[in-house]
């Protein structure tokens, strides 16, 4: 335990407040959004694309939501500290409360974000699998360990995006680092926990991901952030940061979306969120009444 939280992202609470989101997503509206082709075309060559400003009306909610559950962790599923004892500073993360937090049921059902990801995704349909936010407070020189998403859920496909929120504003030095293109290279990475960079144990063949990986590459892109830009990135693209020390503060909110393509998988390993009791065969969509299809 580290401030009262367990370390790691366990939880006590149970997410699904909500037995079946199926009928609240019918009764909801997303907004739509026009996406550039460019910028469609950039998030498939790079596995990642930025949207300025494009959230800045959530910032607030977004962030109250946030601020709630950094100061009562063991009341929402899934919070975890990754700073340890003697360190600088505090790196919170948690994750599956957007059912818990009014605000955070208002942006998935209501915002942008379910448009975006299918436009990005070349998907017909997005479909929500959760949510994930994290905060570092002023003084924090952890890095976030180099990882891709894709083998901590028991979820595959080609067609997945995150929607990432800046909710502070974000230099580069200490903004989330990408490998361009690495969605593409056909690895996938051993999960690695944010708390020392451990690997995961997994049975499966994953490669160990990059511990670092060269500044001075030319495909590893950063972008400095204001409160409400949005950057998107594919589940397979690599990224993490430096361990440059945190100025103000630095929170973001990320959604996970599927798109057409994606599928439930079995994976010789633990996964985050753990979910090995939804009754799915590998190959199987996820289940609507979990994870709903929010667009069209
Ligand atoms: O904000 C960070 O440092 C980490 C973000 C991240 O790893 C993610 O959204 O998948």
């Amino acid at each position: 335990m580290t401030n009262g939280v367990t370390t790691g992202n366990a939880t006590t609470v149970d997410w699904w407040l909500i037995d079946d989101a199926g009928p609240l997503a019918s009764a909801t509206q997303r907004a739509d959004v026009a996406v550039d082709p460019s910028d469609i075309d950039t998030f498939q060559r790079d596995g990642v694309a930025r949207f300025p400003g494009l959230f800045r009306d959530w910032v607030a909610p977004l962030g109250a939501g946030l601020d709630r559950i950094m100061a009562n962790p063991n009341s929402y599923a899934f919070p975890c500290e990754s700073v340890t004892p003697g360190e600088p500073g505090r790196f919170f993360d948690c994750y599956c409360n957007w059912q818990r937090v009014p605000e955070w049921t208002a942006f998935v059902l209501t915002s942008e974000a379910a448009a975006l990801a299918a436009q990005l995704m070349r998907s017909d349909t997005a479909q929500l699998f959760h949510e994930h936010a994290f905060a570092k407070e002023a003084g924090t020189a952890k890095a976030t360990p180099w990882h891709h998403d894709l083998p901590y859920y028991c979820v595959d496909g080609r067609q997945t995006a995150s929607v990432y929120v800046a909710l502070d504003p974000t230099p580069v030095e200490t903004a989330v680092r990408f490998l361009r293109g690495s969605h593409r290279d056909g690895n996938t990475y051993v999960p690695r926990a944010f708390r020392d960079g451990s690997d995961y144990h997994s049975e499966d063949e994953l490669v160990r991901a990059p511990r670092d990986v060269d500044p001075d590459d030319p495909d590893v892109i950063a972008f400095a952030l204001g409160p409400g830009d949005a950057l998107v990135f594919d589940f397979r693209t690599l990224h993490g940061t430096t361990d440059a020390p945190i100025v103000g503060r630095r929170r973001a909110f990320s959604t996970r979306w599927l798109g057409d393509d994606a599928h439930y998988i079995e994976r010789n390993g633990a996964t985050s969120p753990p979910l090995d009791d939804l009754g799915l065969q590998p190959g199987d969509r996820m289940r609507e009444d979990r994870f709903p299809t929010l667009w069209p």
